[in-house]
């Protein structure tokens, strides 16, 4: 392309400091170093996570940052050495990246690559500089990809290739909302057919769990939130019943036992608050009960319980990403949206990132997986703080902003 090895400016949403609102700057954005990729954003969603990393409730972050990590784009220009895209390419940016060689990587159960930003913070290139200015002054980068810039580089651990018929403005989803819930349900909980589940949170990775349930063949899927305009919606994916914390006055756990009558097999704290995690966890069955963490809590959180919830036998688990590797076949199947009776294509192997992302793609593209519901508005990039005000509102389940 033109742009090759030139500096590019273009638009982008600037945190100039933790709790101010975003603001949209021109940007200088550097060529790709070595082992790196700059891409052109063509869509991006707006999580809750970005809304965290606003208001500086996100571990780690220094500021100026550009948040956005579930964009989806094309590949502009390659550094040297690059091998996985090529430019003109259609890719994901991922959240955590896959750089092949940690322990972690080598380990085919878990997609946690030591390189993930909990471990090594990920607000510079991996060379310790950033590729982002504005007015003179260096910008940070958000877990590598900064999908909120309408240029962007990454290493080329933290990008996946995926199928060229993609339609960008609905597949960015696959990089973080769907992957994260659909992932949490099928692969971290491993939900089993007829089995009862519970939903704390209702919004875009919420609904994704709900999902995840339904294909997995859960018979009983309860959706909980505090806003009920999120009920309708639940209830197309797949709840089979929604319920309002706020209209009992029972602790929610103590209204789940009541109608479950022993307590759900899986549930996930989907919201990022710690009571929520608490009554989550205590909502769970006796002996067998599965919960799973997948809300991010305000930056210094700390939990507290009573032992003897685990004592009793649940499992309490977290996942990022939807802890999406897994050697399982069944799970790959049913990841692969495939029905479990029929033999799977794909092989057994360890997936991570950037070898699920593509996949969980293609099988969207044969129409066996479909979160377009989850887009309920889209929103022309300048429009960013608009898009945040619908998610604080609760009007939004996810906004897609278009460059
Ligand atoms: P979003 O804000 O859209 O949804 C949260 C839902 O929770 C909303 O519908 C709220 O009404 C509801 N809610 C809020 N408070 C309560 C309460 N006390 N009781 C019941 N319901 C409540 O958020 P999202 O779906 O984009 O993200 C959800 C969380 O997941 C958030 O914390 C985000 O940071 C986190 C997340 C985690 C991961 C991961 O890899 N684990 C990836 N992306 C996002
Ligand atoms: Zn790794
Ligand atoms: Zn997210």
């Amino acid at each position: 392309m033109a742009t090759a090895g030139k500096v590019i400016k273009c638009k982008a949403a600037v945190v100039w400091e933790a709790d101010k609102p975003i603001s949209i700057e021109e940007v200088e954005v550097a060529p790709p170093k070595a082992h790196e990729v700059r891409v052109k954003i063509v869509a991006t969603g707006i999580c809750r996570t970005d809304d965290h990393v606003r208001k500086g409730s996100f571990l780690n972050i220094d500021y100026p940052v550009i948040p956005g990590h579930e964009g989806a784009g094309i590949v502009e220009s390659i550094g040297e050495g690059v091998t996985c895209v090529k430019p003109g390419e259609k890719v994901i940016p991922l959240c955590i990246p896959q750089c092949g060689e940690c322990s972690s990587c080598l380990n085919p159960n878990t997609n946690c690559c030591l390189k993930i930003h909990f471990c090594e913070s990920q607000n510079l290139m991996p060379d310790k500089t950033s590729r982002f200015t504005c007015k003179g002054k260096p910008i940070h980068h958000f877990l590598w990809i900064s999908t909120f810039s309408e240029y962007t580089v990454m290493p080329d651990s933290a990008i996946a290739r995926i199928d060229a018929a993609a339609p960008l403005d609905k597949v960015c989803l696959f990089g973080c909302g769907f992957s994260t819930g659909y992932g949490a349900a099928i692969n971290t909980a491993k939900v089993k057919p007829g089995s009862t589940c519970a939903i704390f949170g209702l919004g875009g990775v919420g609904l994704s769990v709900v999902i995840g349930c339904k294909a997995a063949g859960a018979s009983r899927i309860i959706g909980i939130d505090i806003n009920k305009d999120k009920f309708a919606k639940a209830k197309e994916l797949g709840a089979t019943e929604c319920i309002n914390p706020q209209d009992f006055k029972k602790p929610i756990q103590e209204v789940l036992f009541d109608i479950t009558s022993q307590g759900v097999d899986y549930s996930f704290e989907v919201i990022g608050r710690v009571d929520t995690m608490v009554a989550a966890l205590a909502s769970c069955n006796m002996g067998s009960g599965t919960c799973v963490m997948v809300g991010s809590t305000p930056l210094g959180a700390q939990i507290s319980i009573d032992p003897v919830l685990l004592l009793t036998g649940r499992t309490w688990k977290g996942s990022l990403l939807g802890g999406i590797a897994t050697t399982e076949p069944n799970v790959i199947q049913i990841l692969n949206g495939c029905c479990v009776q029929t033999p799977c294509l794909f092989s057994p192997l360890g997936w991570k990132l950037k070898d699920t992302i593509p996949k969980l793609v293609t099988s969207y593209m044969e129409r066996k997986l479909n979160p377009d519901m989850l887009i309920s508005h889209i929103l022309p990039f300048d429009k960013i703080n608009e898009g945040f005000e619908l998610l604080h509102s609760g009007k939004s389940i996810r906004s897609i902003l278009l460059f």
